[in-house]
């Protein structure tokens, strides 16, 4: 059997998000979130479920620690609670959030495990979003503020910054299709959202680097390799206007410091813009978005299957049969993740990538004997990170893997039924038991290897 073996260095983590495990969220002087308030409109959730208490890592940090030694990674990927520094999205920052965060920081450190910070993964303050949140130039000011505090505090010792999570879902999902907070759906605010969100990276990376200038800086985005249903001309042009629309609309601004002309002109086709002019963007945008990146955090889940729509946009084609996807509905598709970093540097001029997610959602259950049997996660991540060695061995910097997610959390829109975690987390007891899968990959990171099994 194949072994793929990793360079010396890299970095194995794990990830999380502040909203997804914390809790505690009027603990400690936090403010309200946009995701708080949205959890409590009954039918947001799926499950009524909130992220209230979520896995009270608040609390339980330290022991959150000690199941990161036992994993063995060298890196952890978390988020800051944007409400726990500016409760209210501007004025002084609350002492109490920036000393909770240098504390988990520190011991971290001690433990010989590297920071990998994101400012946003998705939690806004809402006194931001009444005040018109990101569709709303202003906004920009205000994300620049809130580094400014955390990089002063941290920037002495945190060495990994991402600005934002994935600023497609954030537009999208959150502005244009209704299914992520706050709710709503008008594509105009979707791509003010997303131009704001760039904007904001540009102008927050330049404050990084001067609080925090031996760091590295960079952007998760969630890319999607679009692949085509069949070999028929509009299927192609349904995988260029979805890698347009999903990918490119979020490379090429902050890569080649434009946005994608083809891009712009299917969304005037499709009515989300009235002209090419692209009204959000002002004087000097463009260039401050195109500042240059230390590394791209690369989310992979799977590719986007395609076929050309009756209305001439790409529709979505499932290619396997149900029984074959994960809870959450997505396709298995670790080959889709070789191609992605493969094309990515061949098409942009990136220094360094992080896989910074990767993972599944299984519905798995404890056996009668304790253990919690998850051969379909073991296996996914295995293929993945096979995958990403064969990204390597064809020239891709790939600096680091970083599997989502430490423990089962709150899933968003799906609240807790979704579970991703390489550990169970029991939400009655909130105790936390590592699953086959967490064994494995701590054999991973202990040789730095992993076996390929892939057929
Ligand atoms: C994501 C989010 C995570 C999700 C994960 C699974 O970046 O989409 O970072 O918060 O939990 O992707 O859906």
């Amino acid at each position: 059997m194949a072994v793929h073996r990793f360079p010396e260095g890299f970095l194995w983590g794990v990830a999380t998000s502040a909203q997804q495990i914390e809790g505690a969220c009027d603990e400690g002087g936090r403010g309200e979130s946009l995701w708080d308030r949205y959890a409590k409109t009954p039918g947001n959730i799926a499950d009524g479920s909130n992220p209230f208490t979520a896995c009270d890592h608040y609390h339980r940090w330290r022991e959150d620690i000690e199941l990161m030694k036992w994993l063995g990674v060298n890196a952890y990927r978390l988020s800051i609670a944007w409400p726990r520094i500016l409760p209210n999205g501007s004025g002084a920052p609350n002492e109490a959030g920036l000393d909770f965060y240098e504390q988990l920081v520190d011991e971290l450190l001690a433990a010989g495990i590297k920071p990998f910070v994101t400012l946003n993964h998705w939690d806004i303050p809402q006194a931001l979003v009444d005040a018109g949140g990101w569709p709303e130039r202003d906004t920009v000011e205000a994300f620049v503020e809130y580094t400014d505090a955390v990089t002063r505090r941290l920037g002495d010792r945190v060495r990994a910054w991402a600005t934002h999570n994935e600023p497609w879902c954030i537009a999208v999902q959150g502005y244009e299709e209704a299914g992520h907070a706050p709710g709503r759906k008008n594509p105009m605010e979707a791509l003010r959202t997303a131009h704001h969100l760039l904007l904001s990276h540009g102008r927050a990376t330049s404050v990084i680097r001067a609080n925090a200038p031996r760091s590295e800086v960079g952007i998760v985005l969630n890319l999607a390799p679009g692949w085509p249903a069949s070999d028929s001309p509009g299927d192609a042009d349904a995988v260029r206007i979805h890698n347009g629309l999903f990918n490119r609309w979020y490379l090429d601004p902050l890569l080649r410091g434009t946005y994608p002309a083809d891009a712009i002109a299917d969304r005037v086709c499709f009515g989300q813009l009235p002209s090419p002019e692209l009204p959000f963007v002002e004087n000097g945008d463009m260039e401050t978005i195109n500042a240059p990146l230390d590394y791209l955090g690369v989310n992979y889940y799977g590719r986007s299957v395609v076929k050309a729509g009756s209305d001439g946009r790409p529709a979505g084609v499932c290619p396997v049969p149900p029984e074959e996807l994960t809870e959450m509905g997505w396709e298995v598709f670790p080959e889709g993740l070789t191609r992605l970093l493969s094309e990515l540097v061949q098409d942009y001029d990136i220094p360094a990538i992080y896989i910074t997610e990767s993972g599944a959602a299984f519905s798995d259950t404890v056996d009668d004997d304790g253990r919690i049997r998850d051969p379909l996660r073991t296996a996914f991540l295995r293929d993945h990170i096979a995958a990403a060695s064969d990204a390597i061995k064809a020239g891709v910097p790939l600096r680091g893997y970083f599997a989502w997610t430490l423990m089962d959390n709150f899933e968003w829109q799906h609240g807790y039924k979704m579970r991703f975690g390489l550990f169970r987390v029991d939400y009655d007891s909130l105790k936390r038991t590592p699953k086959e899968s967490a064994h494995w990959y701590r054999g991973v990171t202990a040789a730095n290897a992993v076996e390929d099994e892939r057929r």
